[in-house]
């Protein structure tokens, strides 16, 4: 809703939506634990509110200022497949954010705009179904109800049940933005140049209350059975509350250059500076820790030389507005995300515990938890001192060609070089894989979390696009794509096999075809469609065990490397392992490798009143033929479920619609 308060001064605009949806998720086990599968329900909501007022002070300067409310809860996210509905956790975030904007027209040549946000966000993440809006706690505060409402997990090949992820992390935002352009008309060919500055104090805290009553790995589905070995854990891990605040800056500032020096041909050329303070733990002082860690220096911390230089170009051979080759290379850097710097800070609350080959169900042998930490060395996790913001070098070239006065098309090729970019490593790691003695007694695992992995992504896009004319529109999109990486935010799961975390990104597909089109009918009828085929995603094909005994789980069996599922599958090294392990061998034909196919349907029919009102009666289906789109299969071996898929995406859905606007 929206309108003047004053005549050609001061408009205000609002709008308020609420949504509900009952959706709900399907627990699939092949048969193998009837009574954790079924279909649930999980009772979404999520509320927007929005006001704006903008004034118009004079010709040269224009206010706005505007208010976001928006909050939701999601329940039961993650459950379904293997995963009981016990395993699901609920989320919800309150999001508030003012903001002011002021642009200035200076002259006809120079604009100014300058912008001050404040934006809180908070996530909640709450071990069950705690009601409308997520746990209620204080970030740091561990009360009795946390443990209480936190459950002990049990991970086995074909069933995790059990979930304790109770997390939150309240950030605070102050947002100064300005841009300001010029425009130059003649000194060696039009120049349009942009220069702005963002500066961002970002307070943020985060208190992590997860594996609080620990993690058991079974290496099988059969039940526990004290006298038979091949039915103990292989593994149980857990960790005690913890809470840390590190408010952190980020600033950056740009200046750029469209310049035509000749008709027809625009040059960009652009220089960006990032910087991040805080990030890096650059205040970090052995005075936080229980025991001194070699592996820590304050000293020479940060990275304050992220200069990203851009160059492209824009040229149009034909001269006539028909076609343009355009390419570019440009270095970008990215932000080091919320959380990456935090377990450095708090391992010494978390006293991460690993045991490998624990007994059960008491791991500690009747000791308590923190008796049986305080006589083994500690497992830390430290932030390299070295570590820097990641950044891709990305290279594109393209062409774009009028091949009717309605009909364009365009094909690009990119080129993504990542690099820098973060993993983490144990820096305390057995010597040899027979050697089992760490380097440093004092230590048992070193988690380092630092910058050295890459990534590859080459894509060739060819875009069709007809615009409006004979009643029909449409835009289609076919991507061809490969992607290959070695981040990986955990520990590797077998240290002297480094070279096997190379392999395709999870988000890898190789081809990915969109179209949309629109047909304005007779009678006020108007007829959308969006059709969306892509090929399947890879998976990760894993041992269902710690191989290796190191108390890293994930371990692949010889001859898998990293996400080779659906793509350099080699089903004898599967098929030798499964015999290994007096399994079935598998087939090709076993192992379902999904695609997405989609249709979404819109058909509108709008009445026109007098003046501007208007009734829009739509009905949409998202889904329409109500195709299964299956998610990535099973990657255990050890599962009987191994690559069959257990989720889905949705299914059909049906939506009636009514628009009135006066
Ligand atoms: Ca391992």
């Amino acid at each position: 809703m929206g309108g003047p308060i004053v005549k050609d001064k001061t408009h205000f605009f609002g709008s308020i939506e609420r949504t509900d949806e009952n959706r709900f998720f399907t627990v699939f086990t092949g048969g193998l634990y009837p009574q954790e599968e079924g279909t649930f329900l999980s009772d979404q909501w999520r509320t927007m509110f929005v006001v704006r007022v903008d004034h118009q002070f004079n010709e040269s300067h224009k206010l706005f200022a505007r208010y976001a409310q928006e909050d939701e809860y999601r329940p039961f996210l993650t459950a379904g497949g293997i995963n009981a509905r016990s395993a699901g956790f609920g989320f919800a975030v309150p999001r508030r954010a003012p903001v002011i904007g002021w642009t200035w027209t200076i002259s006809p040549r120079a604009l100014n705009d300058f912008r001050f946000q404040y934006a809180f966000a908070k996530y909640i993440v709450s071990p069950a179904d705690t009601g409308k809006r997520g746990h209620s706690f204080d970030p740091g505060d561990f009360p009795q109800k946390r443990f209480d409402d936190c459950a002990q997990i049990i991970v086995r090949p074909s069933l995790v049940t059990g979930n304790c992820n109770s997390q939150m992390g309240p950030e605070k935002r102050w947002q100064f933005v300005n841009n300001f352009s010029y425009h130059i008309p003649n000194r060696y060919g039009k120049h349009e140049i942009k220069t702005g500055v963002d500066y961002n104090w970002i307070d943020f805290a985060a208190d992590i209350f997860i594996n609080v009553k620990g993690t058991y790995s079974f290496a099988t589905d059969k039940p526990y059975d004290p006298n038979d070995p091949t039915t103990r854990p292989y593994l149980f891990t857990m960790q005690f509350p913890a809470y840390t605040r590190k408010p952190v800056t980020h600033f950056s500032a740009y200046v750029q250059d469209d310049w035509s020096p000749i008709p027809y041909l625009t040059l960009n050329l652009g220089l960006r500076y990032d910087v991040q303070l805080g990030s890096f733990n650059e205040d970090i002082d052995q005075i936080r820790f229980p025991v001194p860690v070699p592996y820590v220096t304050s000293k020479g911390r940060g990275d304050h030389n992220n200069f990203g230089p851009r160059f492209g170009f824009a040229w149009d051979p034909t001269r006539k507005g028909k076609a343009v080759i355009r390419g570019g290379y440009g270095i970008y850097y990215e932000n080091v995300r919320t959380l990456t710097n935090f377990a450095e800070r708090w391992w010494p609350q978390q006293k991460l515990i690993v045991i490998s080959n624990p007994a059960y169900p008491d791991p500690f042998q009747g000791r308590s938890p923190e008796e049986f930490i305080s006589k083994a060395p500690p497992n830390i996790t430290v932030l390299a001192n070295d570590s820097v913001n990641p950044y891709s070098e990305q290279y594109n070239l393209g062409l774009s060609m009028q091949l009717t006065p309605n009909v364009a098309v365009t094909v690009d090729g990119v080129y993504h070089l990542g690099l820098k970019q973060w993993r983490a490593i144990d820096a305390n790691y057995f010597p040899s894989p027979t050697v089992r003695v760490r380097p440093n007694p004092n230590f048992a695992r070193v988690t380092r979390r630092e910058t050295a992995a890459k990534s590859h992504y080459k894509a060739l896009y060819v875009k069709v696009e007809k615009r409006f004319s004979r009643s029909f529109t449409f835009l289609s999109h076919y991507t061809l794509a490969k992607g290959k990486d070695n981040l990986h935010d955990g520990l590797p799961p077998d240290q002297f096999r480094l070279s096997d975390e190379w392999g395709p990104s999870p988000t890898d597909r190789r081809h990915a075809f969109v179209f949309s089109g629109l047909w304005q009918l007779p009678y006020g009828f108007t007829l959308g469609a969006i059709v969306q085929l892509r090929s399947s995603l890879p998976f990760e094909i894993t041992a269902g065990t710690d191989l290796n005994g190191d108390g890293v789980a994930g371990d692949r069996p010889v001859g898998v490397t990293r996400n080779m599922g659906c793509r350099a599958m080699d089903l004898q090294a599967l098929n030798a392992y499964r015999q290994a392990n007096r399994l079935a061998p598998v087939s090709e034909a076993d192992i379902l490798c999904p695609g997405y196919a989609n249709v979404d349907f819109r058909l509108t029919k709008a009445f026109a009143f007098k003046e501007a009102t208007r009734l829009e009666v739509i009905f949409q289906s998202f889904n329409l033929f109500n195709r299964v789109n299956f998610n990535p299969p099973t990657g255990n071996l050890r599962s009987g479920l191994f690559g069959r898929p257990t989720t889905a995406l949705d299914a059909r859905q049906l939506e009636l619609a009514l628009r009135f606007s006066f």
